[in-house]
C-alpha cells in the first residue's frame, strides 16, 4: 500500500469515528494507529488518552459510557492479551466496546514473538463475547468500521449500568462482612463516609471487595455509584473515563490497596491528564481483605487509610 492510500483511509477513519461522536481515544501506541493518535492529539474536542497498559482502555471506555460519552481503544494485537480479564467488565456491565486492533503475527511477520498473541487475538476476543470484524483491504476499512460503530450504538440492556451495579454492591454488602487485620484500628465503615462527606455530590466508581461494601453502605439510592464486581485493577481507569465524560460532575474513585496496586500505572496516566474533577480514595488496609487478609506489597508501611 502506498503512503498516500494509507494516509487517506486513516484520515477517513478518524473523521468517521468523530462523526459517530467518539470523543475518547485510548491507546498504547502502535505504528499502525499513528495517524489516528496524532489526529486525536490535535483535536481540541477529543480526549487523547495514553494508557500504560491496554486493559486500562477497556475500563476507561466503560467509565466513558457511564458518563454518556463514546470512545475507542486503539491497540496492537499483542495488547489484546493484556485485556483479557478486564473484558469481563464489558460482559458483566453490558458496556458497548469498540476497539481497533492492528495485527501482527500473521502472514509475512518477521518477528516470531508476535505469532502467539497474533494468532490468538480472534479466538480470545470471541471467547470473551466480543464480535470480531476483519479488514484486509483499505477499501473495506470504512464500511467495516461503520458496521462496528452501528453495533456499538446498540445498547444490550434497558437497565442503566449504574443501577445494575448498585444492586450488585448492595448484594455484596448483605453477604459479606469486613475482615480485620490483627492490630488494625481504623473502622473503615466509619472512616470512609467521614472522608467523603456528602456522597450525593459525587459520581462514584469503586473497586471490588471491601470498597464496594464501604460505598454500598452509604446511600439508600445508588444511581450515582458504579461498582466493579470483578475486573480488578480497573477502577481508576473507569473513573478517569467518567471524569472526562462528565466535567460538570465531581467523580470519586474508591479503591483498595490491592486493587490499586494491580494497575499502578493508572496513577501515572491520570497524573498526565490531571482532570480537576477526579479524586481517588484508597482504602489502604495493607491487605487483600477479601481473600483472607494476605498482606499486599505495601506491607512495610504503617496501616492507614489515605486519599
Ligand atoms: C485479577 C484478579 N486477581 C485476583 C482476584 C481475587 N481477589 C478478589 S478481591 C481481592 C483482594 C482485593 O484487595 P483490596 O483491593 O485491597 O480490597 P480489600 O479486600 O482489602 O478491601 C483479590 C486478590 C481477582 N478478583 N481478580
Amino acid at each position: 500500500m502506498d503512503t498516500a492510500t494509507k494516509t487517506r483511509w486513516q484520515d477517513e477513519l478518524y473523521d468517521l469515528l468523530r462523526k459517530h461522536k467518539i470523543t475518547q481515544f485510548a491507546y498504547v501506541p502502535d505504528a499502525g494507529h499513528r495517524i489516528l493518535i496524532d489526529r486525536s492529539l490535535a483535536d481540541p474536542d477529543a480526549h487523547s488518552v495514553a494508557l500504560t497498559t491496554e486493559e486500562e482502555g477497556v475500563a476507561l471506555l466503560a467509565g466513558a459510557d457511564l458518563g454518556g460519552a463514546r470512545g475507542v481503544l486503539l491497540m496492537q494485537s499483542s495488547g489484546v492479551g493484556n485485556c483479557i480479564n478486564m473484558l469481563s467488565l464489558v460482559k458483566g456491565g453490558k458496556f458497548p466496546f469498540l476497539t481497533l486492533v492492528s495485527m501482527r503475527g500473521e502472514f509475512g511477520e518477521g518477528n516470531p514473538w508476535q505469532y502467539p498473541m497474533g494468532q490468538a487475538v480472534q479466538p480470545v476476543l470471541e471467547a470473551m463475547g466480543i464480535i470480531c470484524l476483519r479488514v484486509e483491504r483499505p477499501e473495506d476499512v470504512i464500511p467495516t468500521a461503520s458496521a462496528a460503530l452501528t453495533r456499538q450504538g446498540v445498547r444490550m440492556t434497558g437497565k442503566s449500568a449504574a443501577t445494575a451495579s448498585a444492586a450488585t454492591a448492595s448484594a455484596a454488602a448483605a453477604t459479606a462482612s469486613a475482615a480485620t487485620a490483627p492490630g488494625f484500628v481504623l473502622d473503615r465503615r466509619t472512616a470512609v463516609p467521614a472522608l467523603i462527606g456528602k456522597h450525593e455530590d459525587f459520581l462514584f466508581v469503586c473497586g471490588l471487595a471491601g470498597t464496594s461494601r464501604d460505598i454500598a453502605a452509604l446511600p439508600k439510592d445508588g444511581a450515582h455509584i458504579y461498582t466493579l464486581a470483578g475486573a480488578m485493577g480497573g477502577a481508576c481507569a473507569a473513573g478517569l473515563g467518567l471524569a472526562l465524560a462528565r466535567p460538570d460532575k465531581k467523580v470519586m474513585v474508591v479503591t483498595g490497596d490491592g486493587e490499586l496496586l494491580m494497575n499502578l500505572g493508572s496513577l501515572a496516566m491520570i497524573a498526565v491528564l490531571n482532570p480537576p474533577n477526579l479524586q481517588i480514595l484508597c482504602v489502604d488496609n495493607g491487605h487483600y481483605g477479601e481473600t483472607g487478609m494476605q498482606q499486599t506489597s505495601r506491607r512495610s508501611l504503617p496501616a492507614r487509610a489515605s486519599s
